[in-house]
């Protein structure tokens, strides 16, 4: 049985009916710290208010529910997160701590992401390799530096099969994403199809790693499933589907809709975030350790929201 923590947000959303029609509505646990509204991830399966601050609801779920793993996506993103360190540090740190501490008890796997926002300006930006300086400059960074260490701890005290990847920024048609610096790459198709002009936040040639849902999907179900002798950096594969700045990705919008207009209005303090980050990553060792393979690239991806969102808003 796998509880799903955040399980709302962008990833969740999305992950959880899929590993739903995989493994089957009742064996997935969705859970959120609140419900706003009822979706069809609180009602196609079992919904738990858990707040991950909380310990208490973390064991109270999964022992109800004899849990064995637990995919923890409850975190505050890069750019809301430099609006509120502290509870950054408190749901993406004491929310981690939690888990892996319902974890060691109760033995159950963990599968939390990391993300490229590891990187700081001291990394080499181009292939960024799987083993390099990480040296963060957001508390959301700090987070997943941490992170990625005490999900190595808990692996190598106690036992507890810890497994996550970095992921880059991702973009989907379904859940909209909340405070991430490369969320311009998912508003850029809304604004295309519902305006035909984008006023995008980050500059011109400000590239980075990025990667469609459903292959972003794929790197759970692959990692959860992969064979643990293999998984030599077990917490932290560098994983990408591919590299573009605001022009790569209005060009491939231009194919589809030859006369939308981008346009700058550079949110200085994201632009900082995102000048931080690499702009292209080696992703070599999780296709070898897990036979990573993404299959969007930017034409198959852009190709698949502008159909889809056209759909979701009925244009
Ligand atoms: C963010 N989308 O922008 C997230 C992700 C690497 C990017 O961590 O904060």
């Amino acid at each position: 049985k796998i509880l799903v923590t955040g399980a709302l947000g962008q990833i969740g959303t999305e992950l959880v009916m899929k590993m739903r029609d995989m493994y089957g509505a009742n064996n997935v646990i969705a859970s959120s710290r609140s419900k706003r509204k009822e979706t069809e991830v609180t009602e196609s399966g079992p919904f738990e208010l858990v707040d991950v601050v909380n310990a208490q609801q973390i064991a109270d779920a999964v022992k109800k529910h004899n849990v064995d793993t637990v995919v923890n996506l409850a975190a505050i993103l890069s750019a809301s997160g430099e609006a509120n360190p502290s509870g950054t540090w408190d749901i993406n740190m004491g929310g981690l701590y939690n888990i892996l501490e319902v974890a060691r008890e109760n033995n159950c796997a963990v599968c939390t992401p990391s993300s490229i926002a590891v990187f700081g300006p001291s990394t080499p930006k181009e292939q960024t390799p799987q083993d390099t300086v990480m040296r963060p400059t957001t508390m959301y960074g700090v987070t997943k530096v941490a992170g990625e260490l005490l999900c190595d701890y808990y692996h190598m005290k106690f036992n507890v099969d810890t497994r996550g990847m970095r992921y880059p920024g991702l973009i989907s048609n379904k859940a909209l994403p909340g405070g991430g610096t490369t969320d311009y790459a998912v508003h850029i198709y809304y604004e295309a199809l519902k305006h035909k002009k984008y006023e995008c936040f980050l500059d011109k040639g400000t590239r980075m790693d990025m990667m469609y849902m459903p292959d972003a999907l794929n790197a759970v179900i692959q990692l959860m499933e992969a064979d643990p002798a293999k998984l030599i950096h077990r917490n932290a594969f560098n994983v990408t589907a591919m590299s573009f700045d605001p022009e790569g990705i209005a060009a491939e919008i231009r194919k589809h809709i030859p006369e939308f207009e981008l346009t700058y209005n550079v949110n200085q303090d994201i632009q900082k975030i995102a000048n931080s980050w690499p702009d292209s990553l080696d992703d070599s060792q999780a296709r070898k350790q897990w036979n990573w393979n993404p299959k969007y690239d930017l034409a198959s991806m852009t190709e698949d929201m502008l159909t889809e969102l056209k759909k979701k808003l009925n244009i």
